[in-house]
């Protein structure tokens, strides 16, 4: 399974069912509070530290740690590497061209700055969960990221 990658959130494919069968859900036909759950855990796991805040570096880290020739940016490639399947590939770049802003095949530090303070909506430099969630629910809801969405027919 793909690790988080950021802010995404959403990247993952899919998230494990709290209550019922242990069921997969695929984030496209999660409900609100089903894709509520799964922003909650991705918070989780970006706050390396457990104090309840995730700060630039952490929120970085899914990305940076693809870095490998530690050049604080991500490639496309670089980033693809985690997760070799085939079909893992097509949901890595769609949440990898979502972040990279600019097109240029590359996460850049003021790409992952920019989503930053784009969450950080009272500006402290930290986010909280609250901050966190409401951007995620804003994501779900305006299906803004390509997770949310329907893949095509016949796809
Ligand atoms: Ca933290
Ligand atoms: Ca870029
Ligand atoms: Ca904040």
């Amino acid at each position: 399974m793909a690790q988080i990658s950021a802010v995404v959130l959403v990247v993952m494919t899919t998230l494990t069912q709290q209550q019922g069968t242990g069921e997969e859900i695929a984030p496209q036909n999660m409900n609100l509070t089903q894709a509520q759950e799964m922003f909650k855990q991705t918070y989780k796991e970006l706050d390396l530290n457990h104090d309840l805040l995730v700060d630039l570096r952490e929120f970085m880290e899914p990305y940076l740690k693809h870095d490998h020739d530690n050049n604080m940016a991500v490639t496309l490639a670089e980033f693809l590497q985690q997760a070799p399947a085939e079909e893992n590939q097509e949901i890595l770049t769609s949440d990898f061209r979502f972040h990279d802003q600019n097109h240029d095949d590359v996460i850049s530090v003021p790409e992952m700055q920019s989503q930053f303070s784009n969450i950080d909506t009272d500006e402290n430099k930290e986010i909280t969960e609250a901050e966190f969630i409401a951007y995620g629910t804003k994501l779900f809801t305006e299906k803004s990221h390509p997770s949310f969405q329907q893949p095509p027919v016949g796809k």
